[in-house]
C-alpha cells in the first residue's frame, strides 16, 4: 500500500492535487478509510483515465453515432436462428444438445449484477427485489430455483448428476449485501460452493474538466467500470481457471433485472454449440424504434452492439419494404460464450475494449467543502459493455426468442410507462396462465368463474390472473399436464412442489 506522501506525490503530478484538499480536516477514522481508497487507484494511470473522460465528454455524444451508423447493416440471416422461424425438429435438437453439455456439467452461467439500479432507485442489489408476486420471491430466488431444476431437468434426461455452477459479478455497492442475502437464504437450496461472487473494478468519475470528482471529503466518487469489466473481473479473480478446473465450456451470461431469463437455457446453448460459436446473442423483436435496447447488428462488416444511448433515432426508426424495422435485432442482455473465447478475450482483447462515455449527476462536494447534490450532469463515468468483444468473434450467432416468454426487464420505480415491478410481475403471472391453460387446467376467478384466457395472451392485454408456478415445479412449462390435466383451479393460486403434489394424488 503506498504512503500518503507517495500518493500525494502522484496526484500533485497528475494535476489530482485537490482530492487531499480537505485532508487535515478529516478524522483519523476517516484518514485511514480514505488513505485505503486512494491506496487501490491506479494512480499511474489516473491522468490518461481524467484526460481521456475528459476530452470523450467532449467530443461525445453525437460523433460515436455519426461513425457507426453508415457502415451499420443488419445480422446476416445465416447467423440467425429463431424460435419463431424455426422448425419444431431444429428447436428440440438444440434442445437436446443443450441439455447434453448441461448434464456433462460443461455450462455455468454469470450474472451481471454489479450495476446500482439508479433507475429503480432502491438502495439494496436489484436481485433482492420482490416485484410483488403472490408468492414474494425475490428475482435472486426465482433464479436460484431455475437452476436447481435445470440440473434436475439434464439429470432425469440424462442419468448422471450434474451441477451449473452460478458466477455472480457484483460490486463494490453490491457484494457485502448480496453475500449476506444468499447466506441468510441458505443459498436458495443451491450448495454454496457453487455459487462464486466476486467484484469487478470501480474508476473514478471525472469532471468536464478532468478532475477526479470528490464525493465528499474524504472520498472519491466512484463508479464500477460497466457490465464490460467483466474481463478484467475474470482475470482479477481466476475465474477462467476455476471454469476449467471444473469442466466448463460454455457461459451463459445474462443480466440480473430480466424476470422471465432461462437460466442457462438448453434451446440457446444447444443452438449456439450446435452452430460451433465462440459468441452468441439472444435478441427479441424490438418493440418500438426507441426501446432502450442496444440493437445488435454487423458495423463495417464486424458484429456488434450498438447501445440506444448511441444510435441515431434516424437509424433507428428505419423501415424495410414490409414496414419492419432494419434494425429489430433488440439485444436482451443474453450472451453466450465460450471458455475459449473469453480466455482468449482475457490474454489478447480486454485491454483494447473503448470505455463509453455516460454524463451523469454525480453528488460532490465543493472548494468550500459544501455538499452538492446536482440538478443536471456534471461528471462523466466510463463504462466498458460486456458485448464489445463481439467485434472479436470468429463465429457469432444470434438467436431471436419471444419477448413474452423471454424478456420482461425490470428497470423503473412503478410509475413509470415500463419494465417496472408491475409490468415484469404480470408478465410473469401471464406467461404461468398460459403455461396452466396449455396444460389442460381450467383456472376460476375469486367468484368461481371461469378465465377465459387466449393461449397468446400477453401481459399488457390481459389484467394479472394470479397464478404462479414455482420453477421447481417447472422451469418452462414443461411438465404440467401430468399435475394439471383436467384440473379446476381456483385462483389466487400458487403451484408449488406441494400443490403439485396435491394435485397429482386429486
Ligand atoms: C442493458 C444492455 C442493453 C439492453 C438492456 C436490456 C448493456 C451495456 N446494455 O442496458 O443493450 O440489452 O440491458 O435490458 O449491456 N452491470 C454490472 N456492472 C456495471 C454496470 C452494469 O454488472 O458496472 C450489470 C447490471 O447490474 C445489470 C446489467 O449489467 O444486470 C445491465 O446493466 P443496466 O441495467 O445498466 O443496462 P441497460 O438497461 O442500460
Amino acid at each position: 500500500m503506498p504512503s500518503l506522501q507517495q500518493i500525494r506525490a502522484a496526484l500533485d503530478g497528475s494535476g489530482q492535487a485537490h482530492v487531499l484538499r480537505f485532508w487535515s480536516e478529516l478524522s483519523e477514522e476517516e484518514k485511514e478509510a480514505f488513505l485505503q481508497e486512494l491506496g487501490q487507484l491506479d494512480l499511474q494511470r489516473l491522468e490518461e483515465h481524467c484526460q481521456a473522460a475528459a476530452e470523450a465528454a467532449g467530443a461525445a455524444p453525437a460523433s460515436c453515432s455519426q461513425n457507426l451508423d453508415p457502415n451499420l447493416e443488419p445480422v446476416p440471416p445465416e447467423s440467425m436462428g429463431s424460435v419463431r422461424r424455426s422448425d419444431p425438429e431444429s428447436l428440440a435438437g438444440w434442445e437436446h444438445e443443450g441439455f447434453l453439455q448441461i448434464s456433462r456439467n460443461r455450462v455455468a452461467v454469470l450474472l451481471l449484477a454489479g450495476g446500482q439500479g439508479t433507475r429503480l432507485g432502491v438502495q439494496y442489489p436489484k436481485g433482492m427485489y420482490d416485484v410483488g408476486l403472490p408468492s414474494g420471491k425475490t428475482l435472486y430466488q426465482i433464479q436460484a430455483e431455475r437452476i436447481l431444476k435445470i440440473q434436475k431437468l439434464a439429470e432425469s434426461r440424462h442419468g448422471s448428476k450434474c451441477t451449473v455452477p452460478w458466477y455472480i459479478m457484483t460490486s463494490e455497492f453490491t457484494l457485502k449485501p448480496t453475500q449476506t442475502f444468499f447466506q441468510e437464504n441458505s443459498h436458495f437450496g443451491l450448495e454454496p460452493s457453487n455459487v462464486i461472487m466476486f467484484e469487478q473494478r470501480m474508476i473514478p468519475a471525472v469532471s468536464f474538466d478532468g478532475k477526479v470528482i470528490l464525493e465528499r471529503k474524504g472520498k472519491i466518487a466512484m463508479a464500477p467500470d460497466g457490465n464490460g469489466g467483466l474481463y478484467q473481473a475474470l482475470v482479477d479473480n481466476d475465474l477462467l481457471e476455476d471454469m476449467k478446473r471444473r469442466g466448463v465450456e460454455y457461459v451463459h451470461v445474462y443480466c440480473v433485472d430480466n424476470i422471465l431469463v432461462k437460466m442457462a437455457d438448453p434451446v440457446f446453448v444447444g443452438f449456439c454449440v450446435k452452430k460451433g460459436a465462440d459468441c452468441g446473442a439472444k435478441v427479441v423483436e424490438k418493440a418500438h424504434p426507441a426501446e432502450p435496447v442496444g440493437v445488435v447488428c454487423r458495423v463495417g462488416g464486424v458484429p456488434q452492439v450498438v447501445e440506444y444511448s448511441e444510435i441515431r433515432p434516424e437509424t433507428a426508426h428505419l423501415r424495410g419494404a414490409a414496414g419492419e424495422l432494419v434494425y429489430s435485432a433488440g439485444n436482451i442482455c443474453n450472451h453466450f460464450f465460450s471458455r475459449s473465447f473469453l480466455q482468449e478475450v482475457a490474454k489478447k482483447f480486454k485491454d483494447q475494449l473503448k470505455p463509453h462515455v455516460a454524463l451523469k449527476k454525480v453528488p460532490f462536494v465543493d472548494s468550500c467543502g459544501n455538499q452538492v447534490k446536482p440538478t443536471k450532469p456534471n461528471g462523466i463515468k466510463m463504462e466498458k459493455f460486456v458485448f464489445d468483444v463481439f467485434p472479436f468473434s470468429r463465429s457469432f450467432v444470434v438467436f431471436e426468442v419471444l419477448r413474452e416468454e423471454e424478456f420482461s426487464p425490470l428497470k423503473n420505480a412503478d410509475g413509470a410507462p415500463a419494465d417496472t415491478p408491475t409490468t415484469a410481475r404480470n408478465s410473469l403471472l401471464a406467461q404461468h396462465c398460459r403455461w396452466a391453460t396449455a396444460a389442460g387446467a381450467a383456472l376460476l376467478d375469486e367468484h368461481g368463474n371461469i378465465i377465459q384466457i387466449p393461449l397468446s395472451s400477453s401481459a399488457e392485454n390481459h389484467p394479472p390472473v394470479k397464478c404462479e408456478i414455482s420453477p421447481l415445479v417447472s422451469y418452462f412449462g414443461e411438465g404440467l399436464e401430468l399435475i394439471l390435466k383436467g384440473k379446476t383451479i381456483k385462483t389466487p393460486f400458487i403451484l408449488d412442489e406441494e400443490a403439485a403434489k396435491e394435485l397429482q394424488a386429486r
